[in-house]
């Protein structure tokens, strides 16, 4: 199965380059369209689900596909047992029109989709930043690479949150938080700088580079939140979590969750393992 991740992997880094040079001709193209969460799909999120899924779907060993663009799982296997993936093609597309970083998530489940968190093998995102950046789990580590003029070359290994956490990012509007995540947050803005860009990959990742906190909270008009388990919320865990960090729902590990269907939203808290126990504390009281 090792080499079936890591030719997901390989696939992965090799398509991101692509996704990227679609980027300025889909720029305000809307596809006319809502995904099965009910948001606006743009030509840019259906252009990045059909290179993956063209380029995921012809692997040996994977035999299910899922995106967060697509109603349901798509069966790509052989017959033979292998490996689902579960994609986030263009995680923050709306970032596009104000030219904002986006990223591309994927989970790789060794079970079939909806996977358990505790089922992903690897999980990776691609942050299409100033420059463009892997960083997967694989193994219980995680690396950062850089993706350039088609090399894929590591550039951090042992990735691990810092210890003197410095930024934090919440998403929904403030009105709209439960009082017991309203008071967390206070308190939070008192010990750490606000970093929110509305694209979860760029936003994680900045808490992996400097230590802290992201969460797109349960919200009152949303008690489950906004992001997706399958496509947001267990890939980043993994990786979080594989980083010596922590992940919630508000009472357990996002590798925890049990997967219901396919697209369901759950409440995200990604961060250092202070926070996320203090996020915990919180919302019991
Ligand atoms: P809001 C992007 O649409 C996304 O799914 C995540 O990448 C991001 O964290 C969140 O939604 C942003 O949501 O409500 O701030 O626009």
């Amino acid at each position: 199965m090792t080499d079936t991740v890591d030719d997901v992997l390989e696939t992965v880094a090799a398509v991101a380059p692509d996704v990227r040079d679609g980027l300025p001709g889909r720029r305000l193209t809307e596809a006319g369209v809502e995904n099965p969460s009910g948001e606006t799909v743009t030509a840019a999120d259906v252009h990045a689900d059909e290179l993956f899924f063209e380029a995921l779907g012809a692997i040996d060993g994977v035999v299910e596909y899922a995106s967060e663009e697509r109603e349901a799982v798509a069966d790509v296997g052989d017959g033979e047992d292998g490996v689902a993936i579960a994609i986030d093609p263009l995680d923050g597309s709306s970032n596009l029109a104000s030219n904002n970083a986006m990223g591309t998530i994927v989970g790789v489940a060794d079970d079939s989709l909806p996977a358990a968190g505790e089922d992903l093998v690897a999980a990776a995102y691609v942050l299409y930043g100033p420059i463009t950046t892997m960083t997967v789990a694989q193994e219980g580590t995680v690396t950062t690479y850089v993706l350039d003029g088609g090399e894929t070359r590591a550039v951090e290994e042992d990735v691990e949150l810092p210890d003197d956490p410095v930024v934090y990012g919440f998403g929904g509007r403030v009105p709209d938080w439960p009082d017991a995540f309203h008071d967390y947050a206070r308190e939070i803005e008192t010990e750490l700088k606000l970093r929110y860009g509305g694209a979860m990959v760029g936003d994680v990742n900045q808490v992996l580079s400097y230590g802290g906190v992201f969460a797109y909270p349960a919200l009152e008009s949303a008690p489950n939140g906004k992001l997706r388990l399958q496509f947001e919320g267990a890939p980043i865990a993994k990786i979080i979590e594989a980083a010596g960090g922590a992940s919630s729902d508000g009472e357990q590990s996002l590798l925890s969750v049990e997967p219901t269907e396919l697209h369901q939203r759950v409440p995200v808290h990604v961060g250092n393992e202070e926070y996320i126990d203090r996020l915990e504390a919180a919302l019991a009281d």
